[in-house]
């Protein structure tokens, strides 16, 4: 995938493992978020009850294989192994994780975002060989508890101002009331957990955001 395919799969992307699904499958999720129009998914299994071992990699599997089917890029969030085991087409990483620039080493082929918070983490992601950068959280958020504190659009925009084209999402707190004013401030596109897998509709929370996404 060239920048532009990836700064078009970062417009709506969704981020989620089975503890944000309230007690859905998934799987279903997933399904009814892409026929919503998300452009790219990322596997992110964290927090209370969090599968892990072979389950994780039985529910990684199914989610790969969906992603697949429906041309959506497939991300796995920090684990390197498993991105490994389930042939993702892409990584991403936080400050706390590993190196951007030993995981670009271990992984030449998969897409590499990290998580960057302000101009310097962004210039050093880019350095490392980052392909695209999650910054946030934008707004207040309930699902990352150790989130720091909102910065706001703002923080996208002293990025671009600094001289980061690299393709960006804006992340934390994004619904349909507040999506376009990241995408104002220089994001590519927004990353979303519970606007999307939390909603009683997912298939009509994706498409309600999609549509605000190309105006
Ligand atoms: N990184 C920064 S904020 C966040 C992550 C993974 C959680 C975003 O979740 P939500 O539900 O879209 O606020
Ligand atoms: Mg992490």
């Amino acid at each position: 995938m060239n920048q532009e395919e990836l700064r078009k799969a970062l417009r709506l992307y969704l981020v989620m493992g089975s503890p944000n699904c309230s007690g859905a499958d998934p799987y279903d999720v997933l399904e009814a978020a892409i026929d919503g129009g998300i452009t790219m998914f990322q596997l992110r299994e964290k927090g209370p009850g969090a599968l892990q071992g072979p389950a994780l990699l039985a529910l990684g599997a199914r989610l790969r294989r969906l992603c697949a089917q429906r041309a959506i890029p497939f991300i796995v969030n920090d684990d390197e192994r498993l991105a490994l085991e389930l042939e993702a087409d892409g990584i991403h990483i936080g400050q706390e994780d590993a190196p951007a620039a030993a995981v670009r080493k271990r992984l030449p082929n998969m897409i590499v975002g990290v998580s960057a918070h302000d101009l310097g983490e962004a210039q050093s992601a880019l350095a490392e060989g980052a392909d695209y950068l999650g910054v946030g959280p934008q707004y207040a958020t309930r699902t990352k508890l150790d989130a720091r504190e909102a910065q706001g659009p703002a923080g996208i925009a002293r990025m671009r101002a600094g001289g980061i084209q690299l393709p960006l999402v804006g992340i934390g707190g994004i619904d349909a009331t507040n999506a376009s004013a990241v995408i104002r401030a220089g994001a590519d596109g927004v990353a979303v957990v519970s606007a999307i897998a939390g909603a009683r509709a997912p298939r009509e929370a994706a498409e309600a955001l999609s549509s605000l996404l190309y105006l």
